[in-house]
């Protein structure tokens, strides 16, 4: 689980303490490749090998074909530029470093331009499961192996231009949610059975077992104007997920314009992370059972 993003945004960045302003008006640094320590390049190594071992079978097809083109491997933390390297000839994406959660508009303006910010840092041995902001991990082994995929490529940039237009509108907790509901959590119908490509989930070890295999939460299919009127859970693992046939269907997405949607939806009631609506094609009717759990004392 990764408590992530929050629709306000911005938080105090990692690499900021002190309250120091960015070194650049997009918020970019260096990676600073050379600064990681033996003891962060081994707490990657940890999470890449636990992760490598639970992903076959449960990652989409998608995701495995990108880990396999891209450098990146157990030994070490990735060097950015050797992945923008690869990125860049397959779908035009680079990666570039920030030093923690960015303000929206600086993360939808690299986005909006194939720029794909990622946190320089890693997590700390401790925090293995659980973290506030996105670090390399999260968004290295998470994101970069679906940005080979030319539909999310196209999708992740849409939401990008998307986002800027969002957020002049005020309507940004909406397209939010979609990116929840697919970037950080979607799963995907493959022929052998329901995949990850969520990268929330694919660098969850955790959670890549729980929303696959858990009779707790709700799969259900996914449904454009019904995910952006669903709140979703920033601290835990989702109770509901939303599953798309194939990742085309993304690349329909990345086509709609949202402008009639958002005013159709205004002032409509939103739905709780773990309702399930009649209207609902479910493939999974969640129990319900580990957030009642933790609810009752
Ligand atoms: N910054 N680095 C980083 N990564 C994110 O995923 C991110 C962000 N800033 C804002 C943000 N996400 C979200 O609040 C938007 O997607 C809505
Ligand atoms: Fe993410």
């Amino acid at each position: 689980q990764l408590k992530e993003l929050t629709p306000e945004g911005l938080k105090t960045g990692h690499g900021l303490a002190g309250g120091q302003a960015p070194a650049r008006a997009d918020w970019t640094i260096d990676q600073g490749w050379h600064n990681y320590t033996a003891a962060e390049h081994a707490v990657w190594k940890t999470l890449f090998e636990r992760q490598s071992k639970l992903l076959p079978g449960r990652a989409c097809n998608e995701f495995v074909a990108g880990m396999r083109d891209l450098p990146i491997g157990p030994e070490q933390i990735p060097d950015f530029e050797q992945l923008s390297e690869v990125l860049m000839q397959r779908t035009g994406w680079q990666v570039v470093a920030v030093p923690g959660l960015v303000p929206d508009e600086v993360f939808f303006e690299h986005l909006a331009n194939r720029r794909f910010p990622a946190g320089h840092f890693i997590r700390k041995p401790h925090e293995l499961d659980y973290l506030e902001e996105p670090d390399v991990f999260h968004d290295v082994f998470g994101h970069v192996p679906m940005l080979m995929n030319p539909a999310i490529a196209d999708y992740i940039q849409a939401y990008g231009v998307g986002g800027l237009r969002a957020r002049q509108l005020g309507v940004l907790d909406k397209l939010a949610r979609v990116y929840w509901y697919t970037v950080e959590f979607g799963l995907v119908k493959q022929a052998d059975g329901l995949r990850i490509y969520g990268a929330g989930i694919a660098s969850s070890y955790t959670e890549t077992v729980f929303s696959l295999d858990d009779p707790s939460p709700n799969r259900i299919g996914f449904d454009l104007e019904r995910v952006m009127r669903t709140n979703y859970r920033i601290d835990d693992f989702q109770e509901s997920y939303f599953v798309i046939d194939n990742l085309d269907k993304l690349l329909d997405l990345a086509h709609i314009d949202f402008g009639p949607l958002y005013e159709r939806i205004a002032g409509q009631p939103e739905y709780q992370p773990g309702t399930v609506l009649p209207t609902d094609t479910l493939l999974t009717r969640g129990t319900g059972s580990y957030h009642a759990s933790k609810r009752t004392p």
